[in-house]
Order: structure tokens, then C-alpha cells, then sequence
């Protein structure tokens, strides 16, 4: 079995990912390695993000690594908050803060189309391989749901009518796009076994 870290401070994207990998990767977080600075992320694109981290903490610690930087992308902002969807109302403000910025800017606004995008920056033995998670949705009008994180209460995927912040854990983790980028990495994980890259003695 694969023996991977887990390159994030946030813990409910920690928790989400390790119920989606269940019993198939054994996954080390940040605070099992009695890690708690704070990640690298300089860069313009979730792509540069994600694999500053993983690097960063493949590098600290020698260890094969995974890492994902995620971004909500609005179609009437430009494509806002994007990549910085962590701090869009400033550094050092909250979710809600977050989430009242954006819909102050689409008040009024008739294209609330939306989508979540994660980029998974996997590092095994040393060579970088990504996967792309995303879900087309809509901005709701309101703030709805007190589950999952972040811009959740706003994001209403296609195909539902509720916001993931409405639904149980297991519902968002079946659809999520974090769910669609972990599910691309363990597919590669089957095929790319430790006895593949660690030939025996
Ligand atoms: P790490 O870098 O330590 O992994 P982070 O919270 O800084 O944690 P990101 O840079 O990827 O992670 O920030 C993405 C932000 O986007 C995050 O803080 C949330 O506000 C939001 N976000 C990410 N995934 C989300 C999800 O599934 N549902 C709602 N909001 C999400």
C-alpha cells in the first residue's frame, strides 16, 4: 500500500480526502508529523500552488507527497475568486467575509454560473503528476447550510437544488470536485504500485 502525505493545513479538506481514500492509501497528515506551519502558495494559478506544496513538504520531509489547491471560479467575475478563493475579502478574514464579498459583487447579477476546480499535485518518487477535478454549479441568492467549508453555503452543483453546505458529508464527498481529482489520482496509484518503482533487493 502506498504511504503518502497529505500537503495541507486545512483540516476539512484533510478529513474529506481521507474518507475518499478509506483503506487504499495510507495517508499521513500534516499534524501526524507534528507539522504546523504554514504552506508556500505565491503563485498565480492552482497548478504553480499546488505543486509549491507538495515540494515544499516532499522536500522537508523525503517522503512521497500529495497536495491540491483548490479555487471556486465565477463566470459573470471573471472567472474571481479563482485562486485566491482563501483570502478573496483579504488576508486574515473569514469564509463568511469570503462568501459576502462575492455576493455583494453578484447582486443583481442573472449569470451566476460557477464551477469548483482542485488540481491534486501528486510527487512519487520524484517525478510530479497532476489531476484535474470540477463541478459546474450556480451562486445562490442566499447563504444556505451549515456543513463542509468555505464557499459551500453559496454553491449549488448542477443537477441539485441545494447548496453542498446542505448536504451530508457523504452526499457532497460523492460529487465533489475534490472527489473527481482524488478519485484520478488512485486510479494512477493501481497502476503505479510500490513494487513498479521499488524493484526489490
Ligand atoms: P491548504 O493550502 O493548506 O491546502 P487552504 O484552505 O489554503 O488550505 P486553498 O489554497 O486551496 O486551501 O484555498 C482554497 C479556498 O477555497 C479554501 O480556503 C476555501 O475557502 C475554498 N474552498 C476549497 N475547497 C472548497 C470546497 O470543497 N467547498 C467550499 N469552498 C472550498
Amino acid at each position: 500500500m502506498h504511504t503518502l502525505i497529505f500537503a495541507t493545513q486545512n483540516r476539512f479538506k484533510r478529513d474529506e480526502v481521507q474518507a475518499m481514500l478509506g483503506n487504499d492509501i495510507h495517508v499521513l497528515s500534516l499534524s501526524d508529523l507534528y507539522y504546523e506551519g504554514e504552506l508556500p502558495e505565491t503563485h498565480e494559478t492552482l497548478e504553480e500552488n499546488a505543486l509549491e506544496k507538495a515540494q515544499f513538504i516532499s522536500n522537508k520531509f523525503s517522503m512521497d507527497c500529495f497536495s491540491e489547491d483548490t479555487g471556486l471560479e465565477i463566470d459573470a467575475l471573471n472567472g474571481e475568486p479563482g485562486v485566491y478563493s482563501a483570502r478573496y475579502a483579504g488576508n486574515g478574514k473569514s469564509a463568511t467575509d469570503n462568501i459576502e464579498r462575492v455576493l455583494r459583487k453578484m447582486s443583481g447579477e442573472k449569470n451566476r454560473k460557477a464551477k469548483f476546480r482542485t488540481i491534486v499535485c501528486l510527487i512519487l518518487k520524484d517525478q510530479i503528476h497532476y489531476f484535474e477535478g470540477i463541478v459546474k454549479g450556480i451562486i445562490s441568492e442566499d447563504i444556505t447550510g451549515n456543513s463542509g467549508f468555505g464557499y459551500d453555503p453559496v454553491f449549488i452543483p448542477e443537477g441539485s437544488n441545494k447548496t453542498f453546505a446542505t448536504m451530508s458529508k457523504e452526499e457532497k464527498n460523492r460529487t465533489s470536485h475534490r472527489r473527481i481529482a482524488v478519485e484520478r489520482m488512485k486510479e494512477f496509484l493501481k497502476t503505479h504500485n510500490h513494487s513498479d518503482s521499488h524493484p526489490g533487493p
